[in-house]
């Protein structure tokens, strides 16, 4: 028994040391790596919001007017911000539709996007740009994006054309009050400054009818009706002249 016990501890003496040893150099292996790892890690910088148009969450979203009106103007500021401390650098990705804009750095760590391009709101209405951010460390080509939507607003920049119509009717003299015939004017800008109204314009006292024809407009079109009892004896052609008018006010 006593014999049997002793062999055992001979055994297990020399593989705790050979297991001891082996600890002691996996602890200082990691911890070098430790080290390693702090001396060449880099925090990604962020977009930080600055005038609540687009922080680290969501997309930024900015409006801007068709034509020439906000041409080179500010359209939106950009912040950001680096755990490390590196300076920034923004800029936009060369996507379809991006030379809209233009992205100029400002110190300390900001940036100004300026609208270089005058945009038509009936040409398009709105457009993506990707923001980029990076602080030089991110790699070539690596950027830390963030996408801007930008809405093209309405101006009143277009007048309403009519649509072909027939510029001659005939109507016998026993007709009765009622439709005559449509007429459509089409204007191609967003809400009231695409509304068109019909009104008949006085052509010269011989040629007007004020109290013969009148305009109603229904639904976008301009309706003529025939109010009052025609006279051939009396009158044998009337010329109307019909407006189509936009409201200028939004
Ligand atoms: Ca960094
Ligand atoms: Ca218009
Ligand atoms: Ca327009």
């Amino acid at each position: 028994m006593s014999q049997k016990l002793v062999y055992s501890l001979n055994m297990c003496s020399p593989l705790s040391k050979v297991f001891l040893l082996i600890t002691t150099i996996l602890v200082t292996v990691s911890v070098r790596t430790a080290v390693g790892f702090q001396n060449t890690a880099n925090f990604p910088p962020r977009f930080v919001s600055t005038d609540g148009s687009g922080g680290s969450g969501g997309e930024i979203v900015v409006r801007v007017k068709e034509g020439s009106a906000d041409l080179g103007k500010e359209i939106v500021r950009l912040a950001g911000e680096d755990p490390d401390g590196d300076p920034l650098t923004f800029g936009v990705l060369r996507t379809i539709g991006a030379d809209i804009v233009r992205v100029e750095n400002v110190p300390v760590n900001g940036a100004i996007v300026y609208l270089q391009k005058e945009l038509d709101r009936e040409t398009r209405d709105s457009y993506t740009v990707v923001l980029t951010l990076t602080d030089g460390k991110l790699g070539k080509g690596n950027f830390i994006t963030k996408s801007m939507l930008i809405i093209v607003e309405d101006i009143n920049d277009n007048e309403p054309v009519f649509r072909p119509f027939r510029t001659t009717v005939t109507l016998s003299e026993d007709s009765r009050p009622g439709l005559v015939d449509t007429v459509e004017a089409y204007d191609p800008d967003e809400g009231r400054f695409g509304q068109v109204l019909y009104r008949l314009q006085e052509v010269d006292k011989e040629a007007s009818a004020p109290d013969t024809f009148a305009i109603e407009t229904v639904e976008g079109k301009g309706v003529i009706s025939l109010v009052d009892q025609l006279d051939y004896e009396r009158k044998s052609l009337y010329q109307l002249r019909i407006l189509a008018i936009v409201s200028n006010s939004s």
